[in-house]
């Protein structure tokens, strides 16, 4: 058995940079066990404000952005951080080195029904600045609280994916991962479809139309509402999630945000043999213009982003 460190330490990667993402894993760890009892400790329900988004807070949102400012904190060689509860970039002093942008608990709308939520993470060389391309990442993870707790990280390369086990120690129990190139599954919000663009309902009716429509094979629909749960099962068995612009977003750019949503995931999607697109460009290669910059979001297995990109194509 392999753990996190053991694992860690046979990187090719700076060791600071190492111990990044293992302070991220330690983060991570403690939030895992906190969700795990938070109904008994009362830990449930809003938190009594909203974030810079205009999202209302769940005490969880806040509890796991504490865990994580905490261990950061620790960590001297993590200057900034940037997260989705926290209006503005904190700058540690007398630390150096690293950016870490982060969603400490995505998903949260699934916490009162017990569904898979989610941390995501970003690590960036702070010397960038807070507004680096998704190119720039030096690593990326995300931690999936589901049946088991699961890390999944990658420096770019490839992606490896961790179990917590009981004694609270990250095991390595898959390593090189690859997402399917085809696959028959979608991931989208079709509540949404009356706000949807041109592109998008081009592709999700030929998926419906299955092999009677020109895709040739059948479809499922897969929304778990998590991106970190909808992305961990196309990492697992193939398939699509899409966040597109839709009439609704277009005024905000998009519903999920690229620094600590969109990058971490395309990183970590496209190290796998997956694509990551906004219908038109990649997201790895968009400049951001603000830290908490929303974006539209499909990736997933190669072919079927493909699909929807020459739908986009079409105008
Ligand atoms: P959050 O960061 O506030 O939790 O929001 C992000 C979540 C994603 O996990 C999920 O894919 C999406 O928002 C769901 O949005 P919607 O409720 O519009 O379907
Ligand atoms: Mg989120």
């Amino acid at each position: 058995m392999t753990n996190l460190a053991q694992w860690l330490a046979a990187q090719p990667v700076d060791p600071k940079l190492a111990s990044v993402v293992a302070t991220m894993a330690a983060a991570s760890a403690e939030i895992a066990a906190v969700l795990r009892l938070a109904p008994i400790a009362g830990q449930t329900g809003l938190a009594g404000h909203t974030n810079v988004q205009g999202e209302a807070q769940k005490a969880l949102d806040v509890i796991s952005n504490d865990i994580v400012l905490n261990h950061i904190g620790e960590n001297p060689a993590i200057s900034i951080l940037v997260s989705e509860e926290l209006d503005e970039a904190v700058h540690f002093e007398n630390q150096g080195g690293f950016m870490v942008a982060t969603d400490p608990l995505d998903g949260s709308s699934n916490l009162d029904v017990n569904v898979t939520v989610g941390t995501i993470f970003s690590v960036l060389d702070a010397a960038g600045g807070l507004l680096q391309k998704g190119s720039a990442q030096l690593a990326a993870g995300y931690a999936a609280y589901g049946p088991a707790t699961s890390l999944v990280l990658t420096f770019g390369q490839s992606v490896a994916v961790f179990t917590l086990d009981a004694a609270g120690q990250f095991v390595l129990t898959l390593d090189q991962v690859r997402v399917a190139v085809s696959s028959g599954e979608y991931a989208i919000n079709t509540a949404r479809e009356r706000f949807w663009d041109a592109a998008t309902k081009g592709y999700v009716d030929e998926n419906v139309a299955g092999e009677t429509g020109p895709a040739g094979k059948r479809y499922n629909m897969r929304w778990v509402g998590s991106m970190v749960a909808d992305i961990h099962r196309i990492l697992m068995r193939g398939g699509i999630f899409m966040y597109p612009l839709d009439s609704e977003t277009v005024s905000k750019g998009g519903r999920l945000r690229l620094l600590y949503e969109a990058n971490p995931m395309a990183l970590i999607v496209e190290a796998a043999g997956g694509g990551a697109t906004t219908g038109r460009e990649r997201i790895l290669e968009l400049l951001p213009t603000g830290i908490h910059q929303r974006v539209p979001v499909i990736l997933g297995s190669a072919e079927e982003v493909a699909r929807v990109e020459g739908w986009y194509a079409k105008g």
